[in-house]
């Protein structure tokens, strides 16, 4: 069990203890320009941030503060200084567009809004519709008024707030399957908790490394792989602020990145390019956001000598929960549940199902589920266990193997089929760049299985181009499972943090 102390700031667990363990002049943060912040220089900006909040803003603890930008070194700032402030961070994405803002703004009423100068027209459009009273300030400007201009100019000493560890830290927002936003809430221990399990247990960063994540941090992936944990480890995070998975690959060989934790498209497209040769020099590769293909694990495991950390987390339970790293590993499992956390799979009647049963996974660990002020709660937590609405199985070993989503799942005449099983099947079709599958409403069988295809350039999708990928299929699994309607596509539907948006595709075919 993890015990902490009843006035725990995170903030300061996360830069004042690392400055004072590690050392004022080690490299903080890197950018792709060279730009370096020192952890001694972030200290100081968070604590100047803290400071135009307090005597500028007149934040008092338990504000919210909305943070919107992509992922730069002020940002980091800009969330620890609202952290000691005692404010509770809105983490949102630069990409959400006004429409998409407003339902956050709307359920988490921040008094602040700290924006990247370059993001904050809609932000004032929000405001202007349901946020009266948000004072918004802009960072990384030139104005006078700017974030960036009024740290500079204080004295950079902040006592952090006295926070209790129970104290809400972080509201983030999850779009879960349906596009209807929930807002996730965490606590200062929750932030430190995803260390002391995920970071400490599996994924071990050295002070020497150098961590680079294309998650953006309002995607609490990319927060703890960010933030929490090379701060916690004296490490050291390179920052990018879009990059296609090409261009990271390139950055991964020119910085010297140690450490890589990406989406399983990004290294799908970097093997594709032929550009894997210049990820030789990571030490540790972590895949996340959603279930990685064997083929691409194994793909990376020969062509580089690199054991992919897979990993599932949830944004409702901060991070990752079930993994597995080095001798642990089992090619085609997910991995076991992180030490601090337990997990099992619940079958049909909601009952623990024995190993070998497919089932939904169930999840309790040191971070829970609590949305702020949703009824979809009770979807998420049952009986104590937070349901991810994932499909998983467990075999003798404790292992967990991935399905399905749990919403993926198509049961045609009755037979039950793992979309992602049809979507692996269809995207070894060397025409194909990726597929994803969903199930089509069907009068004779209940559904049926329908696959979205992007075929390569150039490659007409006729209806040969159909039979020949349906019969391919036949050939690679069970012939039931084979698409039954098949459509082109230019490109599939991706949230802002690069999830498949299935709950899209399966719009069009319920129309
Ligand atoms: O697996 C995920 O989608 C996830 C969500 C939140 C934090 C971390 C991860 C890996």
């Amino acid at each position: 069990t993890l015990r902490y102390p009843e006035r725990l700031n995170a903030a300061t667990e996360l830069i004042d203890v690392p400055v004072e363990r590690f050392g004022a002049g080690r490299p903080a943060l890197r950018t792709p320009t060279g730009e370096t912040w020192t952890y001694g220089e972030l200290q100081r900006r968070a604590n100047q941030v803290a400071q135009v909040l307090t005597e500028d803003l007149g934040l008092v603890p338990g504000n919210r503060v909305l943070l919107r930008s992509p992922n730069n070194p002020w940002t980091v700032a800009a969330w620890l200084g609202v952290l000691k402030a005692g404010g509770i961070v809105v983490t949102t994405m630069a990409a959400l567009r006004a429409h998409e803002l407003t339902p956050i703004v709307e359920k988490t009423q921040p008094a602040i809004a700290l924006v990247d100068h370059r993001f904050v027209e809609e932000v004032e459009t929000v405001r202007d519709t349901v946020g009266p009273g948000l004072a918004i300030m802009a960072y990384g400007g030139t104005g006078a008024d700017d974030l960036t201009r009024r740290a500079t100019v204080k004295s950079g000493e902040f006592v952090n707030v006295a926070t209790a560890a129970d104290d809400v830290a972080l509201f983030g927002p999850t779009s879960g399957s349906t596009g209807v936003p929930k807002i996730t809430t965490h606590f200062h221990r929750d932030i430190l908790s995803i260390d002391n399990t995920f970071g400490r247990s599996v994924l071990r960063l050295r002070p020497d490394d150098v961590v680079s994540c294309t998650a953006p941090f309002a995607f609490t992936f990319g927060l703890g792989m960010l933030v929490v944990f090379p701060l916690r480890s004296g490490a050291c995070a390179f920052l990018t602020e879009s990059a296609t998975p090409v261009q990271l690959a390139e950055l991964v060989a020119e910085h010297g990145v140690t450490v890589l934790a990406t989406a399983p498209t990004a290294y799908k497209q970097i093997l594709r390019s032929g550009s894997a040769k210049l990820l030789h020099g990571l030490r540790s590769a972590v895949s996340a956001g959603e279930h990685i293909p064997q083929g691409v694990w194994e793909q990376v495991r020969d062509e580089l000598g690199l054991e992919i950390i897979d990993g599932i987390g949830a944004t409702e339970l901060l991070h990752i929960f079930i993994s597995a790293a080095g001798a642990d590993i089992r090619p085609g499992a997910t991995g076991k549940p992180v030490p601090g956390y337990r997990a099992t799979v619940l079958g049909a009647d909601g009952e623990e199902a024995g190993p070998g049963v497919e089932g939904m996974l169930a999840v309790i660990g040191p971070v829970g589920c609590r949305y702020l002020d949703d009824e979809r709660q009770e979807n998420y937590v049952v009986n104590g266990w937070n349901v991810t609405g994932d499909t998983f199985l467990r075999d003798e070993d404790g292992y967990f193997f991935y399905r399905a989503r749990t919403d993926n799942m198509i049961v045609s005449s009755g037979y039950n089929i793992g979309g992602p099983e049809v979507e692996a099947a269809i995207d070894t079709h060397p025409d194909v760049v990726e597929s994803a599958v969903v199930a089509e409403p069907h009068t004779e069988r209940g559904s049926i299985v329908c696959a979205f295809v992007v075929l390569r350039e150039g490659v007409a999708g006729d209806a040969a181009k159909v039979r020949e990928l349906q019969d391919y299929v036949k050939g690679q699994i069970a012939p039931y499972k084979y698409p039954r309607d098949v459509r082109f596509i230019d490109s599939l539907p991706r949230n802002r943090s690069g999830k498949l948006q299935h709950f899209v595709l399966r719009r069009i075919v319920e129309q």
